[in-house]
Parts: C-alpha cells; structure tokens; sequence
C-alpha cells in the first residue's frame, strides 16, 4: 500500500486505515491507495469483510479542496465510491471526528457505517460553492428522504452522531473503540450474508411533499440570495427521487464539475483558505509558544462586554464579568441570562449546557476580581480617559502573563498600552456588535504587543468561533476604516440625488447583506458622527464629507433606534423610505450647491462605492495595517456581509482586473474632481495594475518574502 493507507487483514477482515493528516483529506494518492487496498480484499478468499477507518482526530473531512483547480486525476472520488459500493464482499465504515463532504460520500457507499458518539457528520460543500459531487446527493435522500437531505446538504450542518443515526445516515452509534465494533459489525455482516447497498434503495416518497423542491428553492432565494449551488444542491436531490440512480450520479457529476470552475466556487475557496491564512503571521513562527488561557474576564457588562462574555461562555471559557456599578452588573448578568435561555428556548442549547455555562459566569464590582484571569478583555465606554484608567489598574492587578485586550474599535491601542506597565500584553480585540453572533474579530497588533500575546489571542479567536484577522494599528482598523470610503461615496451620491433606497438596493441586488444607507441606521447616525468627528484630522477636509450623516445626527434622525434616520422604521426594523430625509438632503445639497444630477444609474453606484473600497483595501495594504489581501477578504466577508461568492473587495477586484479598476479612477476624476484624492489610486493599486499583477499575487509574494 502507501504510507497514506494501511492495509491489514485479521480474522478475515480486511482493515483500510487511511492516514492522511490533518484531516484524511481524500487527494488522489490516498484514492489511488484506498481503491488497491480494496481491489487486494476483494481478491483475496481469506478476506470476508472489509472495514474503511481513519487515523488522527477525524475520518476524512472531504475531497482535497486544493485539488480543485487542476484536471481531477483518477481514481475520482465519485468512481472510487461507485467501486465501494459494487464491492461483493461486505464494506464498514468506522466514523469519528467531523466526517464531512466527500469523506461522509465515501461512507455512505459503504455498506453500514458505525460511528463513535462524538462523531458529527455533514455535506459542507454548498460553503464552497459546490455541490457533494461524489455520490451524496443521490445517496442521502435515499438513507434519509428528500426533505431532510434538502436540509441537510443545503445547510452544509454538522449534525451529531445521535441525530444521523435517528435520520439513518448511520447505522450504529458506539461510546468508544469504533474500529472494533466496525469489525463486529463486518463480522455480523458476513454472517447475515446480506449487503444492503444504498443505491439500490428508493428516496422514501412520504418525504416527497408537494413542492417540496420547489418551496425549497423559493426559500433558499431568500436566505441565500445570490449562491448558485444551493439552488443546484435541490436539483439534484430531486434527481435522486426522479431519474434512475445512475443516471442521477452522472447528471451529479456533470453539475457539480460546472460548478467546481465556476467563479462564485473559487471565490468561496478563496475565502475558505483566506480564513486559516489569516491566522499565519509572516514574522511570528509556527511554534511559537502559546499562553494558556483558562480563566477570562469582563471589564464592563454592556451590550458589548455581555455579548463577548457570551462567547467566551459559549467556548466553556469560565468568566469574571466586571462592572463598577451593581446595578450595571445586575442587568449585564440578566442580559446573558435572558439570551442563554433565549437559546435553549430555540432548540440551539439543550438546559443542562446552558445551566453549566451559566455556572462559569461570575459578577464583581470592581478590577481587583481579575487577579488571577489569563485573558482579560475591556468592553467599557469608547473614551481614551476610561481605557486609560482601566488600563492602568489592570496593569498592575493582572498576573504577568495575563493577556489584556480592548474591545476599542476607533481608539489608538498603543496610546492605551503606554499607560500599563507591560504594553507587550497589550492587544486590540475588535468584536462587532452583536459580540455573540458576529464571526469577524479584527485582533489590532500594538507596536510593543509580544508575539506570543499575538498568536495566542488569534487562536483564543477560533477557539470562541470568530473568524480572526490581524490589523495594525490605524484609525478605523481594517474594516471601518474601508467603510468611511465606501460610506463617503454612498452620500455624495445622495447629495447628488439619488435615495437611500436606490444606493441601498443597488448594492444589495449586487449580493451586499445590507446597503450603506441601512448599515448606518442600523450602527446610528449617532455613532458614526461621533466617530468622524473625534477624527476631523484624520478625513478629507471636504464640506460635502458625509454631509447626510451629519444632517440626520443633528437632526436627531439617529435611524432604527430613534425610529427615524435615512428611512423611517414604524415597526423599529423594517425600513421605509421617507420623503422627509430626502427633503433634508436635497435642502443641504441645494445650500451647498451640489449638482443635481438626472440619472444616476446602479451600476455607477456600484463602481464608486465599491472602487473606494477596494482602493482604501490597497491603501492600508500599502500603509501596513493589512498583511495581505486576503485578510482584507475575510473582514469583509465575515464582518461587513460582503457576498462570499464573491470572494471579498480583494477577490472581486482581481476578477474585474485591476486595470480596469484603475481607468474607473481616471474616468470617475475627470466626471466628479478630485480635489480630495478621492479618484486617485493607491500606488499598490498602480503598480499591480501596471504590471498586469492582481492582490492574489501580491499575497503570494509577501508569502515568499516573510
Ligand atoms: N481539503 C484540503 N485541506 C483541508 C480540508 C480539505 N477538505 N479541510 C481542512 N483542510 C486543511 C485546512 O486548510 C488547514 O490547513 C488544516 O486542514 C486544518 O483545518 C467530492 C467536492 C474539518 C471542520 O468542506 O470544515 O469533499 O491551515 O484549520 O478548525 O463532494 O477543516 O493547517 O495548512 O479548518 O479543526 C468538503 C472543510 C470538501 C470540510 C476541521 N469538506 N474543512 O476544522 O481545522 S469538498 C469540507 C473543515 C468535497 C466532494 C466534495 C475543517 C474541519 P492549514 P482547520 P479545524
């Protein structure tokens, strides 16, 4: 065999141990070994049974996604599985870890699957932009029935060993040794003298409601807007109750290849590399030794500090939560009460787990309480003086090794750490409101921050399951400081006069989750005045700058919170255009002389807003605040609902082409001036451009060079 697979035979059970760390991805040497191993078993008559298993922490997690962009080399997946199944000698699978993608398709073509209790099991391809392409979605609906297989596969959820073997994805949970019970089970197996193969059943047609596909596909339009595969996902599990199953594994094969080159598929494989890249730091070593945090604590229980203690709970981290005032505390506490029970109430905790989290949660007044915590994060009032305060006590309160992190999303961290003894423990956590459902965290590197407080905080992030990237510090970090651009040119457009819904509803038919407009209403009008006007020295001194904004904070138009902002909101969500905002932007435009203009068509929206953005992306890429492009990619992505299937401002501007990024600059200076810099582009961008270079290159140099 190979080193990736062994092979063994004992008491006439043939064992294939495949060894392929990290994570058993099946990549061709591993296909081409497994398909030898079975061929040996099934040719050998001292051979009964046949049993698939895995070394390390998971049977295989799926095809090896780097794999996808070169010709697929033989044996496929989809072929390989197709031989398992024909196998005429009994074939087990033995599951553990998180059996996901291809590898789950791999045990479904086994003829029973045995699966240790810890195991979760899923079809995550839609993630990807893919469908399961070697088998699954022939195979699940006919183990688990149509509609739960919609569910399951266009969900892409890791489901629990328990709740697949009630759907009947397996077929035997154990507690532990799964590889011994695989080879009862093959035993058994052989005795019985049966072999149930899962291409010889039907999809069971009680599952096949009316419409089922195709109220399916009509929600998916909703919840999914934009992402082709989980569209393509329904139309092929409607195969797999309408046409032969051969045939229905061809027409698989042949979707799923046209989505494997497809755009939306490279861009959603861009992003799921660019989030595990985002975690390698070029001057900081792989084995670079990690703190161990065990214990964390709060400063302060606001909406913030309680969504952050939710996380740190949610990791079954215990937490000191700190306040300075009881009554503070008291409805911090209660606040994460509420939402815990909140998610018991939704099926998404079971009581117990919530009772235990809740166990680990503790209320002081006062910093003394966060003596003996490994990782501490502040989550007080967004004011230099308060940080500084904190920080000082923290400083000398706080154990040596204690990691102190400020949830700051506009103040200068290395300003905050000069004031604590050891601004090396210093470290700038950014979370997004909601704390305890927003993925991104933006982890702010201070000038003195150690490497060790570094690397232990990104992994700290992934362990709470955010989705970390590392800034520098910088007004607005990686992510606001790109908004205020792409907020700049969404108002010059309203001065110009076009609506909050036309700019909204331009970028939102484009694929963003939210338009500007809306995205401050939501953030306040309020908030974001503040944060423009505590940084006048920092933005264009240009009288048109986010004049709207500023119209609606004066004019108490804060947007959902006082139920009124760009639009109005009678329900204090839904938004609704209003005639009033409009009348206010246009009386300021017209004081301010700004040109009215006839038409201002989506696509133009969509070429200055996104143009901005992506030429502050290669500013701060230029200034050093980003690393590479693709961290850039995953703020966007993962904090500002940027549509993953277009892989991030970076991603989507290579797939234009920076040259024509570049000539939209000069095209947009000769329409509008350029008296601010606004159409000038970030040398980085020039230079790529000139060179016919995209940021996927760039990255890949600074990866050379670190
Ligand atoms: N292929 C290649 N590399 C993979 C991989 C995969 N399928 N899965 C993980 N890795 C790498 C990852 O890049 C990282 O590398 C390391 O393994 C550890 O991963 C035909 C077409 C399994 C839940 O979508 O969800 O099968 O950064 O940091 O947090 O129908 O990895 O160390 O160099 O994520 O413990 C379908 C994707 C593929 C599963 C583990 N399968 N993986 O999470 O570790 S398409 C998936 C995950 C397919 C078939 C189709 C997670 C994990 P590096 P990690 P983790």
């Amino acid at each position: 065999m190979s080193t990736l697979v062994d092979y063994s035979v004992d008491d006439g059970i043939a064992v294939i141990f495949i060894n392929n760390p990290p994570v058993n991805a099946l990549s061709q040497p591993v296909r081409q070994a497994i398909k030898e191993a079975t061929m040996a078993a099934g040719g050998d008559d001292g051979v009964t049974a046949i049993v698939i298993a895995c070394a390390g922490r998971t049977f295989s997690a799926g095809a090896d996604i780097r794999e996808f962009d070169a010709p697929v080399k033989d044996p496929s997946l989809p072929i390989l599985n197709d031989f398992i199944e024909a196998c005429a000698k009994p074939v087990v699978a033995a599951l553990h870890g998180t059996t996901l993608g291809g590898g789950l398709e791999l045990a479904m073509s086994c003829h029973y699957r045995v699966a240790l209790k810890s195991t979760r099991v899923g079809l995550p391809e839609v993630h990807l932009g893919l469908i399961p392409g070697a088998g699954g979605t022939q195979r699940l609906p006919r183990l688990i029935g149509a509609a739960a297989a919609i569910e399951a596969i266009t969900t892409g959820r890791h489901i629990p060993a328990n709740e697949a073997m009630d759907l009947g994805v397996l077929d035997e949970v154990v507690e532990d040794d799964v590889l011994q019970a695989a080879v009862r089970a093959a035993h058994r197996l052989v005795g019985d003298g049966v072999i149930s193969r899962t291409g010889d059943r039907d999809v069971d047609l009680e599952t096949l409601q009316d419409g089922v596909f195709s109220k399916a596909k009509a929600k998916l339009s909703k919840r999914r807007r934009g992402f082709d595969a989980p569209q393509a996902a329904v139309d092929a599990i409607e195969w797999a109750s309408t046409v032969p199953f051969s045939q229905g594994l061809l027409k698989e094969r042949e979707c799923s290849n046209t989505l494997k080159a497809s755009l939306q598929s490279k861009a959603q494989r861009h992003l799921f590399f660019a989030e595990r890249l985002a975690l390698k730091i070029p001057d900081i070593p792989k084995d670079t030794p990690l703190l161990d945090v065990a214990t964390t604590g709060v400063v302060g229980a606001g909406t913030m500090g309680a969504g952050i203690a939710i996380c740190l709970l949610n990791a079954d981290l215990p937490v000191v939560l700190v306040e300075s005032k009881q009554d503070a505390l008291d409805r911090g506490l209660e606040r994460i009460r509420k939402t815990l029970d909140r998610d018991v109430d939704r099926g998404r905790l079971d009581s117990e787990t919530r009772d235990v989290r809740l166990a680990r949660l503790t209320g002081a007044i006062g910093l003394e309480a966060l003596g003996t915590v490994d990782f501490v994060v502040e989550a007080a009032f967004e004011s230099m003086e308060v940080k500084k305060k904190i920080f000082t006590e923290l400083g000398s309160i706080c154990k040596s090794t204690a990691i102190l992190a400020t949830n700051t999303s506009t103040l200068n961290i290395n300003d905050i750490a000069a004031v604590t003894c050891s601004p090396d423990r210093v470290i700038g956590t950014h979370f997004f409101s909601p704390a305890n459902v927003m993925k991104l965290l933006e982890v702010v590197r201070g000038d003195k921050t150690a490497k060790t407080f570094v690397a232990t905080t990104l992994k700290l992030g992934r362990r709470i399951g955010k989705t970390p990237a590392l800034s520098g510090v910088g007004y607005g970090f990686i992510g606001n400081r790109m908004l205020e651009d792409y907020v700049r040119e969404s108002q010059m457009m309203l001065l110009e006069g076009a609506s909050p819904a036309q700019v909204d509803s331009a970028l939102e038919a484009w694929g963003m989750a939210m338009g500007p407009c809306a995205v401050m209403d939501l953030a306040g009008q309020d908030v974001s005045f503040l944060t423009r006007d505590q940084n006048r020295e920092l933005l264009p001194n240009d009288p048109l700058y986010c004049v709207p904004g500023d119209i609606m904070n004066a004019e108490g138009r804060f947007g959902q919170k006082t139920g009124k902002g760009f639009y109005q909101y009678p329900d204090g969500r839904t938004r609704q255009n209003d005639p009033d905002a409009i009348d206010l932007i246009n009386a300021a435009a017209t004081k301010l002389s700004v040109k009215k203009r006839v038409t201002i068509t989506d696509q133009e929206i969509l070429d200055r807003c996104l143009c901005a953005l992506i030429n502050r992306g290669a500013q701060l890429l230029d200034d050093g605040i980003a690393l590479r492009a693709s961290d850039i990619d995953v703020v966007w992505s993962a904090g500002y609902g940027f549509p993953a299937y277009r892989g991030g401002p970076m991603f989507y501007a290579d797939s234009v082409g920076l040259d024509v990024i570049v000539q939209s600059f000069e095209t947009f200076a000769k329409e509008f001036g350029n008296d601010y810099g606004y159409w000038t582009p970030a040398p980085l961008l020039v230079n790529l451009a000139k060179s016919s270079k995209t940021f996927a290159e760039y990255d890949a140099d600074q990866k050379g060079s670190a």
